[in-house]
């Protein structure tokens, strides 16, 4: 359990005064400055090796042990959800005005270039871009696993199309909705290639949160589109360790804070 988490406890009783909500947008729409502080929280969690560092947190997710993801199970998509939140509010303590941003792998840009510039550059001018890879902490390390991230993308045309996630968000069914984004999102681990394709090691390459952030968005657009599904109870109360949230506590992301740029939303979610 991390410090940080339980500085953040109660998320989702927020203090009733209005306060302003956090967009998340698109890497492909994001400003100089937007990107700049995404960049720059990166490159601030990336040197620090305790537990509000960038090594810590890619580490909840996998390796060194205990490994907390769910992936395959009814969790999948409340626990990234919150995994999201937290390492947000991270990056946020480093940089105030640094914001999660969705790679949007079924964009015209992804389907003609692959991985967005913004993550793809080695460089950012002389230096190098913390969102292009990181060192794996020794801890993380088994079986002779590099030390620095690497990625071997397919080809751009082949990540998944606008038609197949509008059919999955056309499903009324939570789990049947939950199970096949899972598969879409599973071919883009693999389609990324590298640390992106082996669990233990994914959450190191700094591509994986915007590739969450989609899929987190996918689900918010599906819950506007599906907007009283029934979630059994037995799901609803279920904790997600090591987060001190549950299930019910992730549905309504205006409560914790965010929100998706209205605009593509909205692209998505009209026919
Ligand atoms: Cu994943």
């Amino acid at each position: 359990m991390s410090a940080h988490a339980h500085a953040h406890a109660h998320p989702a009783s927020p203090p009733s005064q209005a306060r302003a909500l956090r967009h998340r947008k698109s890497v492909e729409n994001l400003s100089t400055a937007q990107l700049k502080a995404l960049r720059d929280s990166y490159a601030a969690a990336e040197a620090l090796t305790d537990d509000r560092g960038f090594g810590h947190w890619a580490g909840i997710h996998g390796l060194p042990l205990p490994m907390y993801c769910q992936h395959g199970t009814r969790l999948f998509l409340p626990w990234h959800r919150a995994y999201l939140y937290f390492f947000e509010l991270a990056l946020r303590d480093l940089v105030p005005d640094a914001v999660l941003a969705w790679w949007d792998w079924t964009s015209a840009g992804s389907h003609a270039n692959g991985i967005p510039a913004a993550f793809a550059d080695a460089q950012v001018g002389n230096n190098p871009n913390p969102l292009y890879q990181t060192t794996v902490p020794p801890a993380a390390r088994q079986n002779n696993q590099p030390q620095e991230t690497s990625r071997s993308p397919g080809s751009p045309g082949d990540l998944p199309t606008r038609p197949q996630v509008q059919s999955v968000l056309s499903l009324p069914d939570f789990l049947d909705f939950q199970g096949q984004l899972e598969q879409i999102h599973n071919s883009v681990h693999v389609w990324v290639g590298g640390t992106m394709g082996e669990i233990p090691w994914a959450a190191y390459d700094p591509i994986f949160f915007a590739h969450h952030t989609m899929i987190d968005r996918l689900w918010r657009l599906w819950q506007i589109r599906h907007p009283n599904p029934h979630l059994p109870s037995s799901l609803l109360n279920q904790a997600l360790p090591p987060f001190p949230m549950t299930v019910a506590q992730t549905l309504d992301i205006k409560g914790l804070g965010y929100a998706y740029a209205a605009a593509t939303a909205h692209a998505v979610v009209a026919h």
